[in-house]
């Protein structure tokens, strides 16, 4: 079964790889950061899409082992680019809502920061889902916590009804995401170009940075810088990537 493979797979680190994806000042040019997203090849070498694998992982409550090792992996490449010279480099880790109501996760996030030795500012956690709508309480003193260690929080997918205004509004997030599905039209629609950019504003108005994501076209690139957001992903500048294959990237692009 799929439970007993990923089991598996944690437990002896096999086939569980990150992808890194570039993040884009499409302003400057530069590369500002990485997102890192976990990719899982099972024991009959098949690629399993994180939507399948870690909405079980979450249910059986492994993502808390699974999201620890992300953030090691993670974070430990990030050490080595920035030895490399990519100092100002940003790194973007997917965390689920599972893994901040467990006890120990803020504990644990320190000492791997720590271990790894990167500046907690270049950190940011990427938060979806039903974020904030249980247990608002602890969740709060979470969030709390993890700022006090100079994480940045980002909403992600912003738009899709995983999250929403009320949360937007309710929660302290230094970074909101808009999903690809705001993107994909703003060149050919007036319409959607209208509300990319009042969701734009939106995010402006708490001083939040902004985020584009699934920017696939330099046209789609030009109108977000036309409307102020200069922050963004997509194929338009990379793929998620391998490691090495990123480092490549990198030099490329320098
Ligand atoms: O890259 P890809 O399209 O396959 O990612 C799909 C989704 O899987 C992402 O939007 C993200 O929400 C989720 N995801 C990817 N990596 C991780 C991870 O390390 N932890 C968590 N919790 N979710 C992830
Ligand atoms: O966690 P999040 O939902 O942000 O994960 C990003 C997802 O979006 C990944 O699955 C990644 O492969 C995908 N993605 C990244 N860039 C693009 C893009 O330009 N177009 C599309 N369609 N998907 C993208
Ligand atoms: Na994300």
């Amino acid at each position: 079964s799929m439970l007993h493979s990923l089991r598996a797979a944690i437990d002896f680190k096999r086939g569980l790889t990150l992808h890194y994806q570039p993040l884009m000042n499409a302003s400057s040019g530069e590369v500002v950061g990485v997102e890192a997203l976990l990719r899982w090849r099972n024991d009959f070498g098949e690629m399993v899409p994180p939507q399948r694998f870690i909405p079980l992982a979450e249910r059986t409550g492994m993502i808390n082992e699974l999201g620890l090792w992300v953030l090691e992996q993670a974070l430990d490449r990030l050490s080595a680019w920035h030895r490399q010279g990519y100092r100002q480099l940003g790194m973007a880790v997917n965390v689920s809502p599972v893994q901040l109501r467990a006890d120990d996760f803020v504990i644990k996030v320190r000492q791997i920061i720590e271990f790894c030795d990167v500046p907690p500012a270049l950190i940011s956690f990427d938060l979806t889902e039903s974020i904030g709508l249980e247990e608002p309480v602890l969740l709060a003193s979470r969030l709390m916590a993890l700022r006090e260690l100079g994480i940045r929080l980002t909403l992600d997918d912003f738009g899709t009804g995983h999250s929403s205004l009320r949360q937007l509004m309710g929660l302290c997030t230094d970074m909101v995401k808009i999903d690809p599905g705001y993107i994909e039209e703003i060149v050919e629609s007036a319409d959607a170009r209208a509300l990319a950019a009042s969701i734009v504003d939106l995010a402006k108005k708490r001083s939040s940075c902004v985020i584009a994501e699934g920017v696939e076209t330099a046209e789609q690139a030009q109108a977000l810088v036309d409307m102020g957001c200069v922050l963004m992903q997509g194929f338009h500048f990379g793929r998620p990537m391998a490691a090495d294959q990123f480092e490549h990237w990198l030099r490329a692009n320098k």
